[in-house]
């Protein structure tokens, strides 16, 4: 029976925010000696994204900052969530700051606090600079090194005004998608490359952390964002538990592992045996890597739907991640990936909120007392401007408020969830998608650069300007 509309009421200080990441906003690739990243340069590469499309312009916030603040402002967020591109900072990846690069980031996050908007600063999605990539990439332990270098230079520059910080977005996707199916920079299939990728960005977020901690004031947070899948077996069927497991163990374990409990799941070892030794994990490097957190940051779409399957690798691979030749599962040629049931976005991703409670719920357990916060959630759809010129997109209004609510069921049940960042403030580049996939609650014409607010984003301000949760058909 559904359960009757009773009002979905959030604690005061609970952050209402947006998201974004650098290269699938800023645009301005070439300006104020940024060079490229590991994303110019595959967006460049014919056949990688969808259309030939790049971020070379993208969304031009570079030069539209403050517009774009001041819409966040009338849009009544209490926090936004942006990521910094690391070679406008350090444009050959290494060695001392640019600092026209650092003052575009002072600058926005100034204007930010001027509209009494908390900023939330991730160091990197995913925008290696090219020339790191080129010396061997993050299967290279020098990476990590240089990662350090970064997150304390970025730390000393804002570390007095950016009180939120994010180490890594998704080292998940850095590691599988770039370095073993290949859909994402840098394109490479290699599944010992991106298992090596994984340990050296585990590396990377200790080695950050204990950087940004030297270089800022005690009371600033550092947490990092994991998309964690919430792994679900197809059946209760021994076999597709322990199928279960074993993707839980490569897409959430294997960084959360290290990162908060200083360890890597036992049976990760064992999986993985046929393709890496871990030689490159050296004695001390788990110390390294768990530091202590201020906050857990979790980015939730769909969850995933797995069955055992015959070891040849012939079970269907509805993951949307490749064949089996090319991978984002090292190791792995005997689960099989199912579509579940239910509704879907654009992107053909599920809806499902529960998968996003029971997220919360299992970090709850496995770091009691850690402040979590929802780092990304959101839909995509086809939205196309009425002839009025409004965009009405009643089911992403639908999709927040689904999972806005499981937020809330999550904090009723005991857990620290502290606020929420919706991918995205507006639409953008979606990587290998190009900008046909629309997350935004803005609208983005990119042939004007125009704006226009969504009925989500009309509903999404009356969510934060009451502290509680529209009823879905309050705005038009
Ligand atoms: C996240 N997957 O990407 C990113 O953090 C955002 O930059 C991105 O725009 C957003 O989600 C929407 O896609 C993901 O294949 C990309 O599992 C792919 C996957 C997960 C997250």
């Amino acid at each position: 029976m559904p359960e009757p509309e009773s009002p979905v009421t959030f604690p005061p200080a609970f952050l209402w925010g947006a998201a974004t990441s650098a290269y699938q906003i800023e645009g301005a690739v070439r300006e104020d000696g940024r060079t490229p990243s590991i994303w110019d340069t595959f967006s460049h590469t014919p056949g990688k994204t969808a259309g030939g499309e790049t971020g070379d312009i993208a969304n031009d916030h570079y030069h539209r900052y403050r517009d774009d603040v001041a819409m966040m402002a009338d849009l009544g967020l209490t926090a936004y969530r942006f990521s910094v591109s690391w070679s406008r900072v350090q444009p050959t990846g290494r060695g001392p700051a640019v600092q026209r690069g650092l003052d575009f980031y002072r600058r926005l996050v100034d204007e930010l606090l001027s509209h009494g908007i908390k900023p939330a600063l991730t160091l990197y999605h995913w925008d290696l600079p090219q020339e790191l990539e080129d010396a061997g990439g993050w299967p290279e332990r020098e990476t990590a090194l240089r990662f350090a270098e970064y997150a304390g230079i970025v730390g000393e520059a804002l570390g007095d005004r950016v009180e939120q910080w994010i180490t890594l977005n998704e080292p998940w996707c850095s590691a599988f998608l770039g370095y073993g199916s290949g859909v994402h920079a840098p394109g490479r299939t290699d599944p010992e490359a991106s298992l090596r990728a994984a340990h050296h960005l585990n590396l990377a977020h200790g080695l950050g952390t204990t950087a940004l901690r030297a270089a800022m004031p005690a009371r600033n947070s550092i947490a990092v964002s994991l998309n964690s899948a919430v792994v679900r077996p197809l059946t209760q069927d021994p076999a597709d538990v322990a199928a279960a497991r074993r993707i839980d163990d490569l897409a959430s374990g294997i960084f959360h592992g290290p990162m908060l409990h200083g360890a890597y799941p036992e049976t990760l070892f064992a999986a993985t045996a046929a393709v890496t030794d871990w030689s490159y994990v050296q004695d001390g490097d788990l110390a390294l890597i768990k530091q202590p957190l201020d906050a857990l940051g979790l980015n939730y779409y769909t969850p995933t739907l797995v069955s055992a399957a015959p070891a040849d690798g012939s079970g269907p691979r509805a993951d949307g991640h490749g064949s089996s030749e090319s991978s984002p599962w090292p190791g792995v040629n005997d689960v099989a990936f199912h579509q579940t049931p239910g509704e879907r976005t654009e992107m053909g991703w599920t809806i499902d909120p529960t998968g996003l409670q029971d997220l919360l719920m299992r970090y709850a357990r496995e770091v009691p007392g850690l402040p979590l916060y929802i780092t990304e959630n959101g839909a995509a759809y086809d939205d196309k401007p009425d002839p009025d010129g409004r965009v009405h997109d009643p089911e992403r209004i639908a999709y927040l408020h689904g999972h806005l609510r499981a937020v809330r069921r999550a904090i009723a049940d005991g857990t620290d969830v502290r606020g929420y960042y919706l991918w995205s403030l507006m639409d953008n580049f979606e990587w290998a998608y190009g900008y046909d996939k629309r997350f935004g609650a803005v609208y983005v014409d990119y042939a004007t650069q125009a704006r226009t607010p969504k009925s989500s984003a009309l509903w999404y301000r009356e969510a934060a300007r009451n502290g509680e949760l529209p009823p879905v058909n309050t705005i038009e």
